[in-house]
């Protein structure tokens, strides 16, 4: 199939299949990938790096191991990896690869995909890896997009696409407000089965796009928009396979006839939930969720600042109204760029030029644009009955204007299109698709992030709003960066949109970024979450105490995983077989993903 029929099958809904769209949005995603198919020139290519075997194993060896796994889980439900690979798009994603490559895009691929449909089965997957001493990489839905998707991180690792049939929401607890969910359940569809059950009075927190799995997502700490927007924070219980494929569930959900495993996250004695997030030291199989109450109301507000340094004082104004809990929600503070992106046009429409697009080209066409001229703009929600938001309201909007220049949006005068309200359905637990309007802004777009953590302060977001600005200019790239104000924390993301066809903005992207991490470092930021590739670069910043942090991984990876079949290098992280065979990766190491075999093979 070629790209232009991909362009004209329909979007897959839900409950069809469990990564489908909910109806609601069907119109919204079928322009959506009606943008996506327009700016796409990459041609689907013939595969030139087959067969794909995991190093470490003869190619005939690794064959019979895959009839072996047939055998187990039943053929229809192992498929070799050794077609064309189709990127799709974020509703029709592949779970073979990395649907928008950094590097060459036959480098982190999957040399096989199984599907599994219990917690026993994937038991069998990991006894099966180490008979045979395969790599295995766990996914839920694959949707990890920005920080690697799909992809192993060893190139020729067997996927488990955790999600395809193990998409069951175990639990619904309407009267604790909790559920407990399976890899393959996505925001959308918890939201879906939320209404459909009458239950308006739980609401999911849902991030920007809400096809990601919950359990994925949570594992990786991602972010959401309501006051429940830590989604590691919000989670309470988990069943995990361990590497040697002993099952053990944590905290209450250890004792047998519990009913508080998703009420109360810690249970008895260590806390080892920590171990199975952004780790490679289980695969988790079952997680437990806290829902927020529907507040009785709630009212988005959307604020503009003119100069870019007004993003100094900004900072002081949100943190003790964050952390005192005035400015409820997760939050998101925008630079313009992104809003002119948002609009989903590509960058030719705005600039021809090369090079990072000039601030007067942003501004020109934000003042065309209906919340007007600006360069920073916070989008926040205030919840509850109308007398305890307009108590909380006056607060904010007295702090806020006495910025020089700072105007309140009246929402009223914004297109029903318009992006704000994509904000307001999303801090009001209402999943979207919106954000996905920005990647047209390149032909074949694709992104890739780095996203540092500070505290909500102005010279901290100055410096790294600085370092980034000066690098991106440096190499040419247009800078996108938002701040997500946590509780007293911000992660700054700072997307990089590049054309995955395009090998020379590739590597700028990858040495901007790659520069980014460490001069970031050095000023003593580090990033909450990284794709794939950076992930070695950016574990060994966390180097106090002469990598103390890294031996302790070490350690345990060495005693959970001997055989070191689950996810091999995954945050940082390289078992024992894998260590001194320069498999990390590193500016000098470039675009190459592999070390040199694996010890004992
Ligand atoms: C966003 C993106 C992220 C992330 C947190 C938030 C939102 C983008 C790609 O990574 O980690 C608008």
């Amino acid at each position: 199939m070629s790209f232009a029929e991909e362009a004209t099958t329909d979007v897959p809904t839900l409950p069809e299949t469990h990564s489908g769209i909910p109806v609601y949005l069907l119109d919204k995603a079928r322009n959506a990938k009606a943008g996506v198919f327009d700016g796409r020139t990459k041609p689907i290519r013939d595969r030139q790096r087959l067969p794909v075997v995991p190093q470490g194993i003869e190619r005939d060896d690794f064959l019979a191991a895959l009839e072996d796994l047939k055998a187990k889980m039943g053929h229809e439900f192992v498929e070799i990896n050794d077609k064309a690979l189709k990127d799709g798009w974020y509703m029709e994603h592949p779970n073979t690869h990395d649907m928008m490559t950094i590097l060459d895009e036959e480098e982190l691929v999957a040399s096989a995909v199984v599907y599994p449909s219990t917690t026993e089965e994937v038991q069998q997957i990991v006894l099966w890896a180490n008979k045979h001493r395969i790599p295995i990489f766990p996914i839920s839905m694959g949707r990890n997009l920005g920080y690697g998707g799909a992809a192993p991180r060893v190139r020729g690792s067997v996927t488990l696409d955790l999600g395809k049939r193990m998409n069951k929401i175990l639990d619904i607890n309407p009267e604790d407000y909790t559920c407990l969910v399976e890899p393959g359940v996505s925001f959308y569809a918890l939201h879906e089965v939320l209404k459909e059950k009458g239950y308006d009075h739980m609401w999911v927190d849902t991030p920007d796009l809400g096809g990601g799995s919950i359990l994925g997502n949570t594992l990786d700490r991602g972010v959401g928009y309501t006051p429940y927007g830590d989604h590691w924070a919000c989670h309470s219980g988990l069943e995990v396979v361990l590497p040697t494929g002993e099952i053990i569930r944590t905290g209450m959900g250890a004792l047998p006839g519990n009913n508080t495993w998703q009420a109360f996250p810690y249970g008895f004695g260590p806390y080892s939930d920590g171990l199975f997030s952004q780790s490679n030291f289980g695969i988790v199989t079952k997680m437990g969720m806290t829902l927020m109450p529907n507040p009785g109301g709630y009212e988005s507000f959307m604020y503009t600042f003119q100069k870019e340094e007004d993003l100094g004082p900004l900072m002081e104004i949100i943190r003790p109204l964050r952390i005192g809990m005035i400015l409820e929600n997760v939050a998101q503070v925008r630079h313009v760029a992104q809003g002119i992106a948002a609009q989903g046009l590509p960058r030719s429409k705005f600039y021809q030029g090369s090079g990072s697009i000039p601030d007067e080209v942003l501004h020109t066409a934000a003042a065309e644009s209906p919340a007007g001229d600006h360069t920073w703009a916070y989008y926040g929600m205030s919840y509850g009955p109308s007398h305890i938001r307009a108590y909380k309201l006056a607060i904010v909007d007295a702090e806020f204007l006495k910025i020089p220049g700072a105007k309140k949006v009246d929402p009223s005068t914004l297109p029903a299109d318009d992006y704000y309200f994509s904000r307001d359905r999303i801090a009001a637990g209402i999943p979207d698709i919106h954000e996905l309007r920005w990647v047209n802004w390149t032909p074949n777009g694709a992104h890739i992030a780095f996203s540092p953590v500070s505290p909500i302060r102005s010279a901290d977001a100055m410096k790294l709003f600085g370092l980034g600005k000066k690098l991106h200019q440096q190499y040419g790239i247009d800078f996108f960066p938002a701040f997500i104000v946590g509780l007293r924390e911000m992660h700054l993301i700072v997307e990089i949109v590049f054309d995955r066809d395009d090998t020379e903005r590739k590597q700028a992207a990858m040495d901007c970024l790659r520069d980014m991490i460490d001069q970031a470092a050095a000023l003593g930021y580090g990033e909450y979450r990284t794709h794939l590739v950076l992930m070695d670069q950016v574990a060994s910043t966390y180097s106090w105490g002469d990598g103390a942090l890294m031996k302790f991984n070490e350690r345990l990876k060495d005693a959970l995983d001997p055989n070191g079949i689950l996810a091999p290098g995954k945050s940082g992280i390289w078992p024992k077989r894998y260590r001194g065979r320069g498999w990390e990766m590193t500016r000098e190491s470039g675009l190459v993903s592999e070390g040199k075999g694996a010890d004992g093979l």
